[in-house]
């Protein structure tokens, strides 16, 4: 991208981003011709045309901190939002949280039907890290394999998945602030370390700068996690997209339900000034992440 076309603010950022996203998702998701096309057609229906694409947004900004090509940036970017609508997917499903609603529209399930929706969150799970393995990735293939090892630690029982495990017994332990820190950190938080770690992997930055980047993600994961129990208690759900007030009528302890609401916007406001701080390695190139920053946690949805 030339200088010019640079965009000038974050909502233009993130807009043009997401067109870019879903170019790309469309091109690493063609619908074939036989009878298992529907569940091509339900993995197209749940990730083209949703979300705030912010995880494939801070994938193409931390590449940019070390000039990598967006050729090569975006198919991480599109692999980790296939790993993020597979847990949508499966979030919404009858056996786990049971929702009718995903991004202002009907969930996976409800579309399609319960056994698709299973397969579908199953084959981006898997279509993401055949992206990555890809020789368009990378040219160095011991980048695409850290790609691919980083991801999977994100994402599996050591990460997302643990932490929706933790989440699931949640009502077995006493969730303090600590034990619920550590399971957003689980369940939200590496998802997104992935996503900021995944542009000093790719361009091979040293460690001072990708330990920056982690500390930043950490700080932002929390920050985002917090203003989400907000927006489930404040929010509204056509402009949020899904059910609010759901933490609440299940009776989970969440930031919100342990700090009270002003304590918690506090706390996602520090988070998010020190998220921003972690930055202070990087020139103005890292504006539109510190940007981000400030957006996780005033966005409306
Ligand atoms: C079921 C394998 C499995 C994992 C479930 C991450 C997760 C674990 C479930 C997703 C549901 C959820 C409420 C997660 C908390 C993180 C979160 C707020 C996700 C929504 O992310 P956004 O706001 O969504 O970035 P969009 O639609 O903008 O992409």
């Amino acid at each position: 991208m030339s200088q010019a076309a640079l965009p000038a603010t974050l909502a233009d950022a993130l807009k043009s981003n997401a067109v870019a996203v879903n170019a790309e998702l469309d091109r690493l998701l063609p619908v074939p011709d036989g009878p298992e096309n529907r569940v091509h057609e339900a993995m197209r229906y749940s990730s083209l045309d949703g979300g705030k694409r912010l995880r494939p947004f801070l994938v193409m900004q931390s590449a940019s901190l070390f000039n990598v090509a967006e050729s090569a940036a975006i198919r991480v970017a599109c692999a980790i939002e296939m790993v993020h609508c597979y847990s949508l997917i499966h979030d919404d499903l009858p056996c786990m949280d049971d929702d009718d609603l995903r991004r202002g529209r009907p969930t996976c399930h409800r579309q399609f039907d319960e056994q698709t929706a299973l397969l579908a969150g199953d084959a981006l799970l898997t279509r993401a890290f055949e992206v990555l393995a890809g020789a368009p990735t990378h040219s160095d293939p011991a980048v695409r394999c850290e790609l691919v090892a980083v991801l999977a630690h994100s994402s599996g029982a050591d990460g997302m998945v643990g932490g929706q495990m933790v989440d699931l017994r949640a009502a077995e332990f006493a969730m303090d602030v600590p034990a619920i820190t550590r399971l957003q950190q689980m369940k939200t938080g590496r998802l997104i370390g992935f996503s900021c770690e995944a542009g000093a992997v790719l361009g091979k930055a040293g460690a001072h700068q990708r330990q920056a980047l982690r500390n930043y993600a950490h700080d932002l994961g929390l920050a985002f996690q917090i203003a989400d129990d907000l927006l489930d208690v404040e929010g509204d759900a056509a402009e949020v997209g899904k059910k609010v007030g759901k933490d609440a009528d299940a009776g989970k302890a969440t930031f919100v339900s342990l700090l009270g609401i002003e304590r918690a916007r506090s706390q996602a406001d520090m988070l998010a000034d020190q998220a921003a701080r972690h930055l202070d390695v990087f020139d103005e190139k890292a504006d539109f992440l510190r940007a981000t920053a400030r957006y996780v946690v005033d966005r409306r949805s």
